[in-house]
């Protein structure tokens, strides 16, 4: 998909990109057409069985939520113009009664995967996208994410037996939304106990070319303030090597994305200078 005529008002900011880096997810709400939540539902809720990669043949109408201005924006901002969706996608019905997942990065383990089984702690080469047609309240099975954990490529596979985070971001989100998370986060579905089946579609984009220049709405008189993010906010408590190493990768992430215009990385004292006065 070229994208180079996207209102770049609908592209992340520089601190929206930041935070993308920093957290490792963002939460979209697209303007969409009144009703479409409802009949994508329905379409979904009329399948008996699931249609695995051929959802999108099946229900057409995600292709308005996947081409609208807002998602176009921050999958160009995120993964360059020439973005593709992705060849694997999957509709993630959560009944009553379901019980939560393990939390988990998704396997890489598609050969179709650019670059395939590496996990890419300073890249955002690939993305998962999450559009809920339905409200998702605490007890529907919304997913939990774990911030920040997308650049720690150094956890297991699997953290099998860990639940229940002090930092975790559970999103419950209202129809329409879209969570749009870097591939390498770990993340689960949760329980669902209420009496409402609860649909994810879960579709995945890649980048097709690497960035050069910034693809988001990038003002150079930002880079103080955002080098300062970068190195010290902290999404979820961690071990100090831990915090340090994901500190290292967010600024390489972003020097990577901006291209020419990369952050200095030279050592800088905030506190040395300037005699009193
Ligand atoms: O259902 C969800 O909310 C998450 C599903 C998921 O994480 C997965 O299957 O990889």
């Amino acid at each position: 998909m070229t994208t180079a005529n996207v209102a770049t008002d609908h592209r992340l900011t520089d601190d929206e990109m930041a935070a993308f880096i920093i957290r490792g997810y963002h939460i979209l709400q697209p303007e969409l057409r009144t009703g479409l939540n409802d009949e994508i539902y329905a379409a979904l809720d009329g399948m008996d069985t699931n249609p695995g990669d051929a959802v999108l043949e099946e229900v057409p109408q995600l292709n308005e939520v996947w081409q609208s201005p807002e998602m176009v924006g921050v999958l160009t901002s995120l993964l360059g113009p020439e973005y593709e969706m992705f060849p694997h996608r999957h509709c993630h019905r959560n009944s009553p009664g379901t019980p939560s997942q393990l939390i988990h990065q998704d396997n890489l383990n598609d050969l179709r995967i650019e670059g395939g089984q590496v996990r890419q702690p300073d890249r955002i080469d690939l993305i998962l996208a999450m559009y809920y047609p339905q409200n998702v309240t605490s007890d529907m099975g919304p997913t939990l994410i774990l911030p920040g954990t997308h650049v720690l490529r150094a956890l297991p596979e699997r953290m099998a037996s860990q639940g229940n985070f002090r930092d975790q971001v559970i999103a419950t989100v209202d129809a329409g939304s879209v969570v749009i998370l870097h591939y390498d986060i770990w993340h689960a579905g949760t329980a669902n106990t209420s009496d409402t089946v609860r649909y994810m579609l879960k579709f995945l984009f890649q980048r097709t070319t690497n960035p050069s220049v910034p693809t988001w709405n990038h003002d150079p008189a930002n880079d103080a303030a955002i080098r300062n993010r970068l190195e010290s906010e902290n999404p979820m408590s961690m071990q100090r090597g831990l915090a340090g190493k994901q500190r290292h990768f967010r600024t390489r992430m972003w020097n990577r994305l901006a291209g020419d215009q990369a952050l200095d990385l030279s050592y800088h004292d905030k506190w040395s200078g300037g005699s009193w006065n």
